[in-house]
Parts: structure tokens; C-alpha cells; sequence
């Protein structure tokens, strides 16, 4: 399905990360996969995890730092000259605004979960852009927080807002270019990001009790919907958010 197909995967910290199922899916139908890590600390981990891939690509990437991401692409460029996918798996809030009540959120924390979570989507996109020569597909990931109010999930949820509606423009903007772009809705994974989250058994537990299929979406299920997105199968697909979450979202009472 991806044979001959180059992409690149933002966000893996390790072998649990939605991030990396994303790629092992689209690994496994022929695609070669780059990726981007956000730091030394987590290079370690990414080797870790790619250790038995061929023609990848390590590269660090921190978006806060646009000389990163410029340099980041250029490797893509003078590896394999093109892209036809990228997956954006990437989010951040400091720890305390995941906490309590949203009204307490501060300008920092708003300022850095919306330029991390939401505002980097825009910039990867626009760094894709002229190495998607044959068109390309872009895929993110949103959580349900950006549409109702979860307990908790506060700043990231109005990040994750902005996210949706970024992939909405984004879509609008590279129709054009032929380049598709779309958000993925996951349910809630036992992942390294979702371990600081207070009382995430229990949450999980709700999920299991609620939602239609009675069970946690798993992170293959998730990847294998990225794949999805960023083969030709998905090809008249753009600007959506297509939840992966057993059905959790369509419920009311
Ligand atoms: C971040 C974190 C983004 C955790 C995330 C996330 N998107 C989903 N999760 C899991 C989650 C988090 C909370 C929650 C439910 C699910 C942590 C680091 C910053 C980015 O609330 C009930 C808080």
C-alpha cells in the first residue's frame, strides 16, 4: 500500500507511543519512515525502538526552535529528495495545568501548550510543503477534551481545539497542492504523556464501561487509522477528525 513511500514521524519517545505504532503500520505496508526526536534524552529511546529499520533517519527536532525544524527537513531533502507522508504525534502542557481548574491556567502554560500542541502543526506543514512534490498527506492527533470538557485535560483541550480547527485550514490551503490533512481523535492509551495523568486508571475504566465496543481503543488500531489516512485509500479525506476511541463519543446518557 506505501511502497515507495517516504514519511516522516514526529513524537516517538518510545516503543508505547502512539507515534510509533503509526509508524510500524505504515512501515508494514512498504514505507520508509524518518523520524524526529525532541532532544538528547529521548535519542537513546528512538534508537532503541528503530534499531532493526533500514534506510531510516534520525533527526533532532525541537519545534520551539524553527532552526531545528529548517535543518530537520533539509536532512529529508538531502536523504530521500521527497515526502509523501507526516505524521504529527507531538503535544505538551506543563504538568500543573493538567490539574485542577482550567481558570487557573497561566499565559505561560496557554502560551507553551498552544505553540507546541497546536502552532507546530502549521510549521511542519509549511517546512512539508515543497518536498511534497507528488502530493503528500498529513495526519495528527486530537483528543475528545477538544470538544467537551474533560475534568483535568484544561489547557490541552483548548490546544487540541486549536489543533482541529489548524487542520481544517491547513486542508483548505494544500487542497490545492494536492496535499490532504487530517486529525486522528484517540481514546485514551496508557502512553509515557498520558502516565502523569491523575486517576488514568479510572478513566480508562470509564471508557471500558462506556463506550460501545466496551473496551480501550490500542495503539495498533490507532496507527493502522494513520496509515489509513496517509495511503491513497483515504484519498477523497481532508480536513477531518475522525475518531478512533470504540465509540466512546458518540454516546450521550
Ligand atoms: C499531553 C499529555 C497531551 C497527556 C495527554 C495529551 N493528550 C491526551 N493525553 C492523555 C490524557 C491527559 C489528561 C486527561 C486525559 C487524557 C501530557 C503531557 C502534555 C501533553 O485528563 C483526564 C490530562
Amino acid at each position: 500500500m506505501l511502497n515507495d513511500r517516504v514519511g516522516l514521524v514526529l513524537g516517538v519517545a518510545n516503543k508505547r507511543s502512539i507515534a510509533w505504532a503509526c509508524a510500524e503500520s505504515c512501515i508494514g505496508q512498504g514505507a520508509k519512515v524518518a523520524f524526529t526526536y525532541q532532544g538528547e534524552r529521548l535519542l537513546r529511546n528512538v534508537e532503541k525502538v528503530t534499531a532493526d529499520l533500514e534506510d531510516t533517519l534520525l533527526i533532532p527536532c525541537d519545534v520551539t526552535n524553527q532552526a531545528e525544524v529548517d535543518s530537520a527537513f533539509e536532512s529529508i531533502d538531502k536523504k530521500y529528495g521527497r515526502l509523501d507522508f507526516l505524521i504529527h504525534s507531538i503535544a505538551f502542557a506543563p504538568r500543573e495545568a493538567l490539574e485542577g481548574e482550567f481558570l487557573a491556567t497561566t499565559r505561560d502554560a496557554f502560551l507553551t501548550a498552544l505553540e507546541i500542541s497546536a502552532f507546530s502543526l502549521a510549521q511542519v506543514s509549511r517546512s512539508a510543503k515543497p518536498l511534497m512534490k507528488n502530493g503528500g498527506s498529513v495526519v495528527t492527533m486530537s483528543y475528545y477534551g477538544a470538544e467537551k470538557v474533560v475534568e483535568n485535560y484544561n489547557v490541552m483541550g483548548v490546544a487540541k481545539s486549536a489543533l482541529e480547527s489548524c487542520t481544517r485550514y491547513l486542508a483548505n490551503d494544500l487542497g490545492r497542492h494536492g496535499i490532504r490533512v487530517n486529525a486522528i481523535s484517540a481514546g485514551p492509551l496508557n502512553t509515557l504523556s498520558a502516565r502523569g495523568v491523575k486517576n488514568l486508571t479510572g478513566f480508562l475504566k470509564h471508557v471500558e464501561e462506556r463506550s460501545p465496543l466496551k473496551r480501550n481503543v490500542e495503539a495498533r488500531e490507532v496507527g493502522d487509522t494513520a496509515m489509513f489516512l496517509v495511503s491513497d485509500l483515504s484519498s477523497g479525506i481532508t480536513g477531518e477528525t475522525i475518531y478512533v476511541d470504540c465509540g466512546y463519543n458518540i454516546m450521550g446518557i
